[in-house]
């Protein structure tokens, strides 16, 4: 990743923040009456299934007993959630945060119901496979995300790792989303960042991350989350084809790689 040395709409601390610990926090790049369509769209795709979409679009139940529920790639089947994907304030910040207009990968909306498990520990750039350089995640709280509803756990200067989460200390990682209270190798200390509605944190692809329970009895935390690369990538995971740039058109000089998959499938909490 590059930096440009003026940025358009993060402030320097945001960016040095970003470098020095993987992760930064914006505030109001989406207005308030975006995060209400975002939220009302999706309220409607779960309501009512799949006809607000132009096309069928991939609804995973990813842990049916606790209702973790995540909608895959929205942004390929409606041009609304294309467009809250490649938002000009989101772009504007993700350009000053890789020093070149992002591309996009993938699209994720997170329901995390009342009693859903949380996300095991991971780095997401095991699942793009994102070359040369690592991906990164704008990922922006529809609801207050805290403790107690499940917010995002990170590692603080992870990023600077290469990927090995989740492939070692698996029984560790994996049970973080769900108990908070696994040993971790002892360098590893995860933080818990609490997001208000409307607010995006951007973190990067080898940043360790993962998220806790809902232990609320009635308060959601939903999350629309756009996964993005740098404009000097040119491989990446099967999975994520096509790669879109800026405009919203695919870039098919990105040549596709085996393996991959959806990001942090396999690492949601539960034991396998
Ligand atoms: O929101 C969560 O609970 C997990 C999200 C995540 O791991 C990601 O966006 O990469």
């Amino acid at each position: 990743m590059r930096t440009i040395s003026t940025p358009s709409i993060l402030s320097t601390e945001q960016i040095r923040q970003f470098q020095e610990q993987g992760f930064c926090l914006a505030e109001n790049l989406y207005s308030k009456e975006e995060i209400e369509a975002i939220e009302a769209f999706f309220e409607e795709y779960k309501h009512n299934g799949q006809r607000v979409y132009d096309r069928e679009m991939t609804f995973e139940e990813i842990d049916p007993k606790e209702r973790q529920l995540r909608a895959m790639h929205p942004h390929r089947y409606n041009q609304q959630a294309l467009g809250w994907a490649l938002q000009a304030k989101v772009v504007a910040a993700l350009s000053d945060l890789l020093g070149s207009p992002p591309l996009l990968a993938q699209t994720m909306y997170y329901f995390k119901p009342p009693g859903a498990r949380g996300q095991g520990m991971h780095q997401d750039n095991f699942y793009l496979l994102a070359a040369p350089h690592t991906c990164i995640a704008a990922w922006t709280a529809i609801d207050d995300a805290v403790v107690d509803n499940g917010c995002l756990y990170v590692v603080p200067g992870s990023h600077r790792k290469d990927i090995f989460c989740p492939n070692s200390d698996q029984e560790a990682w994996k049970e973080y989303g769900d108990s908070h209270i696994r040993p971790f190798p002892r360098d590893m200390k995860p933080v818990s960042v609490e997001v208000p509605r409307g607010a995006t944190l951007f973190f990067g692809g080898n940043l360790i991350h993962g998220s806790g329970p809902n232990r609320t009895k009635a308060t959601s935390r939903r999350t629309f989350i756009g996964h993005y690369i740098d404009e000097a990538s040119d491989k990446i995971a099967r999975f994520y084809q096509p790669i879109i740039d800026a405009k919203g058109n695919a870039v098919p000089r990105v040549e596709s790689v085996t393996g991959g998959g959806p990001c942090g499938d396999g690492w949601l909490g539960t034991p396998h």
